[in-house]
């Protein structure tokens, strides 16, 4: 049985419609899950509770959360811990780059660039983990979202693919570390899908038209498609994989 009826997962980075996070949250919640979302700052509000508004018999909760301050992170879950008890698992869809480290060469970027992206985009999956797993009683899931430019160098990504590289580490070591509380830690690589995060990418749309001329499906990814492998991660159909790396891309990244 894969239905999610009864259990609970938290969705960290809904930004608005298009974002990846609202994805995977269509897709949990089509498969009965109850929902928490999170959100970095009041401006996100509105919009997370209008967007929960359009679920079928909505039992969303709502909790303001910056992954920067690890005092937020905690009392986060800590009221998520009052409120709900135990959750089932998580997904982290967070990351954050300054515009001006999102083009141009690698080589110019700022100390504080390359530490802004990493505190945000990677350190982030291990604060979260540390406080949610506590709440993970019956076991769990966490899935953060990845992208190629973290195995191999892609033009404009820069600081955010090395942030990715230590993203995807980080996953790798809490899966050792949760695994033998039945948590299992994975990451999904998703293709480049238009967000408001993809907007700060220098030549999105030339990366778009790259993958509709070459990935072997010949055609982009959508955010439910990145939703459902989410859910399969996120549930006991995917029960024997932890670590692991799922490419949602159209297959691009089997190009050499
Ligand atoms: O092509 C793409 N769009 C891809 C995105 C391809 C492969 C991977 N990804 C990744 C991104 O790098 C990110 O990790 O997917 C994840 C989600 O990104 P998205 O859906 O493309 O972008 P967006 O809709 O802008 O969501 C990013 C979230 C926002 O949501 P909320 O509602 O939580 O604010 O990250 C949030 C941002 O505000 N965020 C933060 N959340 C908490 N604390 C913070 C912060 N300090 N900074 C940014």
């Amino acid at each position: 049985n894969f239905s999610l009826k009864g259990r609970t997962y938290v969705v960290m980075g809904v930004a608005n419609k298009r974002s990846i996070a609202w994805g995977i949250a269509r897709s949990l919640h089509a498969a009965g899950a109850r929902l928490v979302f999170t959100y970095a700052s009041e401006r996100f509000e509105k919009s997370v509770r209008e967007l929960a508004d359009t679920l079928e018999d909505d039992t969303s909760l709502f909790y303001e959360c910056d992954v920067t301050d690890d005092d937020a992170v905690t009392k986060t879950f800590e009221d998520i811990k009052n409120d709900v008890g135990t959750i089932h698992g998580l997904a982290h869809c967070i990351a954050f780059a300054k515009k001006e480290d999102l083009q141009g060469e690698f080589v110019d970027t700022s100390r504080d660039g390359y530490l802004l992206a990493h505190n945000i985009s990677a350190y982030s999956l291990v604060s979260v983990a540390r406080a949610a797993a506590p709440l993970m009683t019956e076991g769990g899931g966490i899935v953060t979202l990845t992208y190629l430019g973290g195995e191999r160098v892609v033009k404009n990504y820069n600081v955010m693919g090395v942030a990715k590289a230590s993203l995807d580490a980080t996953m790798k070591y809490l899966a050792n570390d949760l695994g033998k509380d039945a948590i299992r830690v994975n990451a999904i690589s998703a293709g480049p899908i238009r967000t408001l995060s993809a907007k700060g990418v220098g030549e999105f749309s030339t990366i778009l038209k790259k993958i509709e001329a070459d990935a072997p499906l010949r055609r982009t990814v959508t955010q439910e498609e990145v939703g459902d492998t989410a859910y399969y991660l996120l549930s006991d159909l995917s029960r024997g994989v932890t670590g692991e790396i799922i490419h949602v891309d159209s297959g691009y990244n089997i190009l050499g």
